[in-house]
């Protein structure tokens, strides 16, 4: 009987002990889910505090875009202040508008675009003006009526770039085709171009193809044989550039307004048995300054390669933060950039991250 009595102590004893267990569980339980809560709550609060920014980027078309992308990421990261909202537009203007449209609605603190083209523009900028929200405009430039439907512009002179091109084309006839008086050759002889153009009506292609132009109305033997839309990618670019030689067995130059094109336009070329590059049978010109690109120019593979620089997002979060600390800025940001040829480039290949 005493046992039985005992036993029965001993197992109320033992529900007891595992009673506080589960109670004391419950309670480291409860106060884990509080230090879960507290962090959390942190994090609202900082993140309250951080400066929102929609960003409708162009799309992933080619290397430089990739650069594009991850330095504007890095730039505007929580850790520097921003909360990013980062939308690829995959090149297309309709889904550029709806990004936008959704960072108006959602009242983000900043709206920042790289245009596709520069054309239709007006209305949603409009929009955000009347929202109060700053617009600011990336890489690529809008056509608008009015300049006061953007707060300012970070990105580089695309005309400036084109211009460049040109002089080095001068350079290049200069040294490989010297004035000869005897013999009727010299300026007198044609040089042959064909042209590369990137997605029509983006800036990128139309101040390249200006500049490019401006130099070469100057020159009565220079002879563009054609202009393509290539769209800046490589699959593009050699299936133009195949197609153009079909139809061309005296093409001097490829002019191609970015890297990824020329990539493309030199497999074709050298599919169709020409070589490119210094002692090659077509002169390259490329824009972008890529990694790749640049060992072809080491390589002798690309002639000349006309610098434009990605690395935006450190200007980009700079003009942010000098408008939130109300203080004067540039409303235009170019970033400067280089032509590189074989002269040049190794002092510039080992840096280059993209
Ligand atoms: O040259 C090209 C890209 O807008 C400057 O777009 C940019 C151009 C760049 O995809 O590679």
């Amino acid at each position: 009987m005493k046992k039985r009595v005992l036993r029965s102590v001993s197992i109320v004893a033992l529900c007891v002990v595992i009673l506080g267990c589960m109670l004391i569980n419950a309670g480291t339980f409860n106060s884990a889910e509080l230090s879960v809560t507290t962090p959390e709550t942190e994090e609202n609060e900082s993140q309250d505090s951080l400066i929102t920014v929609g960003f409708s980027q162009v799309g992933s078309e080619s290397v430089w875009r990739s650069a594009n992308s991850n330095s504007i990421k890095n730039a505007l990261s929580e850790k520097n202040g921003f909360l990013l909202d980062f939308v690829n537009a995959r090149q297309k203007q309709e889904n550029q508008i709806k990004a936008v449209r959704r960072f108006i609605s959602q009242q983000v603190d900043y709206i920042l675009i790289a245009p596709i083209t520069e054309s239709g523009w007006d209305t949603i900028l409009q929009d955000a003006k009347e929202a109060g929200i700053p617009v600011i405009i990336v890489d690529r430039m809008v056509d608008v009526s009015d300049d006061s439907l953007y707060t300012a512009f970070v990105g580089t002179d695309k005309y400036e770039e084109g211009r460049k091109a040109g002089a080095w084309l001068e350079e290049y006839e200069r040294e490989n085709f010297p004035y000869d008086e005897e013999s009727e050759e010299g300026p007198e002889r044609p040089l042959n171009i064909v042209v590369l153009k990137g997605t029509e009506g983006s800036t990128a292609q139309s101040g390249r193809s200006k500049g490019f132009e401006d130099i070469y109305l100057k020159h009565r033997n220079w002879h563009i044989l054609a202009e393509i839309d290539a769209d800046f990618t490589t699959l593009k670019g050699k299936e133009v550039m195949a197609s153009l030689l079909e139809r061309y067995d005296d093409i001097d130059v490829v002019i191609s307004q970015n890297d990824d094109m020329a990539f493309g336009a030199i497999e074709a070329l050298n599919e169709a048995g020409y070589t490119t590059g210094i002692d090659g049978d077509v002169a390259v010109v490329a824009f972008d300054g890529t990694k790749k690109a640049l060992r072809m120019v080491r390589d002798g593979i690309i002639n000349a390669d006309v610098e434009c620089n990605p690395i935006q997002g450190e200007m980009i979060a700079n003009l942010i933060n000098l408008i939130e600390n109300g203080q004067p800025f540039e409303k235009i940001n170019n970033i400067d950039e280089l032509t590189f040829t074989i002269y040049n480039v190794n002092a510039h290949l080992n840096s280059r991250k993209y």
